[in-house]
């Protein structure tokens, strides 16, 4: 039970009243007890009609106990006991390859061997050869359609002898290398160990070079370097954030980064059912519970060239809107629209930039997409709030989650158009029996929109065109897409009746822990802690079992297959993964694998999907809200692809250091998944962040492409505002992030026409230096910013390395001060409380605006270009400007700038009008103060030379035509 009669009283009251009291304490202190059976009933007052509310009781969660094969000692090892298959009737094809593959003894080992395969290898392109291997008889495969996620296809018929890589193979057993063909070198080879393919388990293996360096293959939390004994679990997952387990969204890609050979290059492997891959010393092995094995590698041979190949072969992301870049403000318990607008307003006081503000599920009504509290969000009141926003050029971004709210047939005053709707279109899953799938969410038994059912587009485009009507928000965000179920299977089936009901537990309980090293003299933290207390009690009870299917009539004709063909038991599978859930039932914070779609594919062979599905709907949707604009999204599960539709938030991470710490490899690795919006909640999102944690968290996040704080309904309120030290700290470094928003945009402009990220790891840019290759406290923006924030209590130092020395020179973003660091060298910077690292590399110019409260109003500043001269005196840049919002870019301006001897060249080409002037010019690493500076014809006798810099200003008269209406000269000498 979530509310006991008083506290809900209490709650309800507060509520209604529109206080600003917080309800997530009020709702922390209820004592959370469960009854014995399915549904305990307790009377608590809703906003809904419904007067008794029920919780859904704990056990229902449960699932059934499986035993993670990888942690089982008695697991039986499939390269032990199987034979494998062998290669006959090969043949070459235009492009390629053909061949069949027999079984030469079954192992059944977890499932049902497969007789006989095919074998098709493409040589697509110069860099990318594809292997596919899959069963002759398709009856029970799935096969991923390639209009359901892209198949990166033959380019241009490319004679073999222009790809780089080559297939060989070894006949019997079968197995297969890709060599360099340039080098000689194995990147990848199966020999040694048998090809197993069964209806539910696939494997094969690769042998890696000893000192490996493995990247990609999430989403986890991890290291950015996959190490030996790493195991990777890719099954989206509702779940905050463990660290090296399997969480929202599923990249089977991964990338060999190897040094000395020049033979870095990347393996994606496109099937969307649930996998494992095991990295070791010197192997690394891939199961899959399904499909077909479709094997893509990608030439490199740097990382950036198969970041490049990859991104582009999956679909390349889309280009945000600019305003996206602006700050995003958001908790879990905006609990009325009057507190809202003092959030909002509380920005304005403390002139701290925000963009954007969110609402989390605290704005629906009863929890229900679509709607809109009547008590705590009464629409008029809603509407002026977001009508001010609007006036004032800021934006406004809602959750939406996944499940539908299905109404109780009993209570006539429970109605819910969209979920009629939606029967009307039958866009709903099923179970096998063909009834509605109902699980629970937070509104209580909810139903999944198919997004393979024929109607769910324009069922979605409506709802969401219907709401913007009432709601104008400016971009989605979508939640609890994996897609999350709070019950094991459809548990609702029986009793939708008794909706809406509670969750299994309990929501807005006050975290009690506070971030590693939390300062307990800290008096306004303390208090907080030594006022709230939590309670946990549960009593589970025996779970259900739920159903299976097995259905075939084919039969093997080899003997030693005992096993029955078919789809299997797709609901608890022999091979078991190790899903970070309770009994790892894949159906605990999941639809179950045999709920069904549309066109008969059961949730197990596209479970991964699901997320990928409403992110492309809810991008078409947002076409038609919005015509001609681009959609922006941010969607928690994703997979290969997603990048086009949708940016990625890191999910449910702690306010503790480890998960600032762990930001940035995510943010790289979702950078190679080809996803570049990211961020994650900045000062974290569990538990309670404090002042000194939250002032280096948002300082590091103003460098992520997405900036968003944002927390849990029980934790403190952490807005940048609440301690001055941070406050102050945000304004500083904001100023930084709006000052180079132009350089940031072109940027994403960049990863929008090649797939190449705005974050990067120093592995990326310098791919020769070894040293860098597991640096993940340090990245770069573009090539010309390196970040190297403070991640850890209590210190005001940092450690970092400057890559490139002493060829390259990295100067002092605040002081133009060029580093002093030797190659390699772990050198310590100061870094007070309050002040970030920042450094620009020589060689490269930066576009600048002045900044402003809102990108809208920092777009219409004056320009800046900041030029940082390498040891030889020049540099170069390129800013790219359009109109920020256009989905079909007609007039843009690209500006590319070139320094040397002493002067700067601007060359603007395009069609965009910028009317603002370039007000000023700093030019960093300059040997001695000039005695002339001068633009085109024009003297500019006020500038001044410091700490090796020319600082020019003053300049709006000289380019009063607009910075880029014309090509520039600008000399020193
Ligand atoms: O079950 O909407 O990751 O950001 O605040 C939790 C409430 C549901 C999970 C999201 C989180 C969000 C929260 N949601």
């Amino acid at each position: 039970m979530l509310f006991p009669t008083k506290t809900a009283s209490i709650v309800t009251a507060l509520l209604a009243a529109g206080s600003a009291v917080s309800a997530s304490s009020a709702v922390g202190k209820a004592k959370s007890t469960f009854s014995t059976s399915v549904l305990s009933s307790t009377a608590s007052a809703t906003s809904s009609a419904a007067s008794e509310v029920v919780s859904l009781a704990q056990w229902a969660t449960l699932g059934v106990t499986q035993y993670p094969n990888i942690f089982d000692p008695n697991a039986v090892d499939a390269n032990e006991v199987c034979s494998g298959y062998s290669l006959t009737g090969l043949k070459t094809t235009k492009t390629g390859l053909y061949g069949r593959l027999k079984l030469l003894k079954a192992c059944n080992v977890y499932g049902y061997d497969f007789d006989e395969l095919s074998l098709i290898v493409d040589y697509q392109s110069a860099e990318r050869l594809n292997v596919q291997i899959r069963p002759i008889d398709l009856t029970y495969v799935y096969v991923l359609p390639e209009t359901l996620v892209s198949k990166p296809g033959i380019d241009t018929f490319t004679p073999f002898i222009d790809s780089d890589l080559v297939f060989a193979y070894t006949a019997s057993p079968f197995s297969f290398t890709i060599v360099r063909k340039s080098t000689g070198e194995i990147l990848f080879s199966t020999a040694g160990n048998p090809l197993v393919y069964e209806n539910q388990f696939i494997q094969f293996n690769t042998s890696l070079p000893k000192g490996h360096f493995i990247t990609g293959l999430g989403e986890s939390i991890h290291g950015f370097q996959q190490e030996p004994g790493a195991n990777k679990t890719l099954y989206a997952n509702d779940v905050g954030d463990p660290i090296d387990a399997n969480i929202y969204g599923v990249h089977p890609i991964y990338v060999d980064q190897r040094y000395d050979t020049n033979t870095t290059h990347g393996v994606y492997l496109r099937n969307s059912h649930a996998q494992e891959v095991l990295i070791r010393d010197e192997s690394l092995t891939w199961r899959l519970l399904g499909g077909t094995l479709d094997l893509y590698f990608f030439s490199g041979t740097t990382v950036k060239d198969v970041i490049t190949q990859y991104v582009s072969s999956i679909g390349l992301p889309n280009l945000i809107p600019y305003w996206s870049l602006g700050f995003h403000q958001c908790r879990w318990g905006y609990n009325s629209s009057n507190r809202l607008s003092e959030v909002i307003e509380n920005f304005r006081k403390f002139n701290i930039p925000l963009e954007t503000i969110w609402t989390d599920i605290d704005y629906m009504d009863s929890y229900k997409d679509f709607t809109t509290d009547p008590y705590r969000y009464p629409l008029e009141k809603f509407q002026a709030v977001l009508d001010d926003l609007h006036a004032n050029h800021q934006h406004f971004v809602p959750i939406v989650d996944a499940a539908i709210y299905h109404p109780s047939p009993l209570n006539e005053s429970d109605i819910y158009p969209v979920f009629d709707d939606g029967i009307a279109a039958d866009v709903y899953l099923k179970n096998p029996d063909g009834s509605l799938y109902i699980g629970a969410v937070w509104p209580g038994y909810t139903v999944y929109p198919d997004w393979l059912a024929s109607g769910a587009q324009d069922w979605w485009t409506k709802a969401m065109v219907d709401w913007h009507q009432k709601v104008p928000f400016d971009g989605i965000w979508l939640d609890m897409n994996e897609v999350s179920s709070f019950c094991v299977g459809s548990c609702g089936s029986q009793n939708y009746s008794q909706n809406p009901v509670h969750p299994p537990f309990d929501v807005g309980n006050p975290a009690t822990t506070f971030p590693l090293g939390f300062n307990m003299t800290n008096s306004t933290d303390l208090q907080y802690y030594n006022s709230v207390w939590y309670t946990y009690t549960h009593t589970p009870e025996p779970s259900t079992t739920a159903s299976t299917t097995t259905s075939s009539t084919t039969v093997s004709t080899n003997p030693m297959n005992t096993k029955a063909p078919g789809k299997g038991n797709i609901n608890y599978p022999p091979y078991a993964i190790n899903h970070q859930q309770g009994t790892h039932d894949l159906a605990i914070h999941a639809v179950s694998p045999n709920a069904t779609h549309a066109d008969g594919t059961p949730e197990y062979d596209v479970h991964n999907l699901w997320g990928y599905g409403i992110t492309n709907a809810t991008y078409n949707a947002l076409l038609e809200v919005f015509p001609g604009k681009r959609p922006f999204i941010i969607s928690r599960s994703t997979f290969p692809g997603s990048g086009r539709w949708t940016g990625h938030w890191g999910g449910d991470n702690s306010a503790d250091w480890a998960y600032m710490y762990f930001s940035i490899p995510q943010a790289l690795s979702f950078g190679l998944f080809g996803i570049p919006m990211f961020g994650v909640d900045v000062c974290g999102f569990n538990g309670n962040t404090d002042m000194e944690l939250c002032n280096r968290w948002m300082q590091l996040g103003a460098f992520f492409p997405f900036y968003r704080n944002h927390n849990y309904l029980g934790a403190i309120d952490q807005e940048p505002y609440v301690w001055e030290s941070v406050a102050e700290a945000t304004r500083t470094v904001m100023a930084i992030r709006y000052e180079i928003l132009p350089y940031y945009y072109t940027l994403m402009y960049e990863a929008s026409k090649t797939g190449m990220p705005a974050l990067r790891a120093l592995s990326w840019e310098f791919p020769d230096d070894k040293s860098l290759a597991s640096v993940e406290t340090q990245f770069l923006i573009g090539e010309a910013i390196l970040v190297t924030p403070v991640l850890e209590p209590h210190v005001n130092y940092v450690k970092g390395v400057f890559p490139g020395v002493p060829d390259e020179v990295w100067y002092d973003y605040y002081t133009h001060e060029p580093v002093s660091a030797g190659p390699g060298e772990n050198i310590t910077l100061s870094a007070p409380l309050g002040h970030i690292n920042v450094h620009i590399r020589g060689g490269y110019i930066i576009p600048t605006q002045k900044p402003a409260y809102t990108t809208t109003e920092s777009r219409k500043n004056d320009w800046g270009l900041t030029v940082a001269l390498d040891k030889a005196g020049s540099a170069r840049g390129t800013l790219y400007v359009d109109d920020g919002e256009s989905v079909a870019v007609e007039d843009f301006l690209v500006v590319d700038f070139v320094a040397t001897q002493g002067s700067l060249y601007t060359f603007p080409r395009g069609t965009y009008d910028v009317c603002q002037p370039l007000a000023s010019v700093t030019v960093l690493g300059v040997d001695s103060k000039p005695r002339v500076v001068s633009l085109g014809e024009s003297k500019i006798s006020n500038f001044t030379y410091v700490n090796n810099t020319i600082f020019v200003s003053n300049l709006q008269a000289l380019t009063s035509a607009g910075a880029w209406a014309a090509p520039l000269v600008i000399s020193w000498v």
